[in-house]
């Protein structure tokens, strides 16, 4: 007889995070993997009696967790060198806002991309996503950024997606031309967003390169007009939106993206009512980045409870970038979303599954259900809390599967 599946994991603490049950915890679980998909789950005495003789390859788990394959839906992860230096700046009293007006912050990391090829900046960024992984993702949005030309933006994304195909991980490309002003357009803004919005998106997102399209919408980036200049192209585009929103001040960035039915907004310190009621009707995810608050020594907190009263999907990534936020591992931003922001550990770890696939629009994975993507992050614990409480190691995942494919936690 054919074996009906290609794979069959049983004896399994299932972190389904479908429903409203806490984890959507099946105990004594089992789970069947077929073509790339899960084929059937849930409770092991509810197997077809023949189960054995239907599977290829038969795993008896020990009680481990199983959750859907980890999402990080922000970060900027192709770059070139980094800023340890500012950290000391940093730690030496200046502020983010400090170091970028003196010309440091994403600006100094522009001119080491800018001066990387495209060959250079996949080898820095691969070890990057080797740490992700090691640390239970298997889908990674990045975002370009740092080039603020036609070329770099163009060669950013294009690492990303050569990352996707390396590591057969999805990687989600956002187009974030609108990150910083860069050195040659400081006496001419308008001509800058001019150049983004009429040349620079048009082309890459001619070339297959862009899957959605973000600004950093803040006193130190790009105002409210001039993100609605960029968000009116991407829509032109049928590209959908999203917006560094609220970071360090109140911009209204949060009622902008949710007027465009944006995917997220995100980071949202200094979030408003008034922007919680508009993500809440147009159903725009809260993506909370603890790694930058963390960083910044922030102290303003996101308005989690507000957030939770009006329903807004909360949503937690690493937002891993040279400067505010060089942080490797989703899990330990879970960890940080429940110990800085006071999210309850089935709440974290929502945020970087069903909760991080809405920022992405990715309808095909975030929970483990029949016919969902079959990627999958066994763990060497016996409870899903244990996944934000431990902090640091890599003694966590023992497994990843990847479109069904299974490969061992060192990647
Ligand atoms: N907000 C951030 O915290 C990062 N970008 C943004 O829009 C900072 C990026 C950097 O400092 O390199
Ligand atoms: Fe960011």
């Amino acid at each position: 007889m054919t074996p009906r599946w290609d794979h069959l994991l049983t004896n399994a603490t299932l972190a389904t995070f479908a429903g409203d049950a806490p984890y959507g915890l099946i105990e004594q679980g089992a789970i069947a993997l077929h073509e790339g998909r899960i084929a059937w789950i849930g409770p092991q005495r509810a197997l077809p009696a023949d189960v054995a003789a239907q599977a290829s390859q038969v795993e008896n788990l020990g009680g481990a967790v199983v959750t859907p394959g980890l999402i990080d839906c922000h970060t900027h992860l192709v770059f070139g060198g980094n800023r340890a230096h500012e950290f000391d700046m940093r730690l030496n009293g200046a502020t983010y806002e400090e170091i970028a007006r003196a010309g440091g912050g994403i600006v100094s990391t522009v001119k080491a991309t800018r001066e990387a090829s495209e060959d250079e900046l996949f080898a820095q960024t691969l070890p990057r996503a080797h740490a992700l992984m090691s640390d239970g993702a298997t889908t990674l949005e990045i975002k370009s950024g740092y080039g603020l030309d036609l070329d770099t933006e163009r060669r950013m994304l294009r690492v990303a997606r050569r990352l996707g195909k390396a590591l057969g991980i999805t990687v989600r490309t956002t187009f974030l031309g609108l990150h910083a002003l860069p050195p040659e357009y400081r006496d001419n803004r308008d001509g800058y967003v001019t150049l983004m919005c009429d040349e620079v998106l048009p082309a890459l997102a001619g070339e297959g390169l862009v899957d959605a399209v973000d600004t950093f919408c803040e006193t130190i980036g790009f105002t409210p007009q001039e993100t609605r200049r960029v968000f009116d192209r991407a829509t032109q585009l049928g590209l959908p939106v999203k917006l560094h929103a609220e970071q360090l001040s109140d911009l209204d960035g949060a009622a902008l993206v949710a007027e465009f039915q944006g995917l997220s907004a995100d980071h949202l310190e200094y979030l408003s009512e008034n922007g919680i009621r508009a993500m809440a009707e147009a159903g725009t995810v809260a993506v909370l980045l603890p790694g930058a608050f963390y960083a910044l020594r922030e102290t303003k907190l996101p308005p989690i409870a507000s957030l939770r009263r009006h329903g807004v999907a909360m949503a937690v990534a690493t937002d891993c970038n040279p400067g505010t936020s060089p942080l490797l591992s989703l899990r330990l931003a879970a960890g940080m979303a429940c110990t800085l922001f006071r999210l309850t550990p089935e709440e974290a770890l929502r945020g970087v599954t069903v909760h991080a696939a809405k920022a992405l629009g990715l309808s095909d994975r975030g929970t483990l259900e029949v016919e969902k993507r079959a990627d999958l992050a066994v763990w060497n614990v016996k409870q899903p809390a244990e996944l934000c409480y431990w902090i640091g190691g890599n003694q966590a995942l023992r497994k990843l599967f990847i479109a069904g494919a299974s490969q061992p936690a060192n990647g």
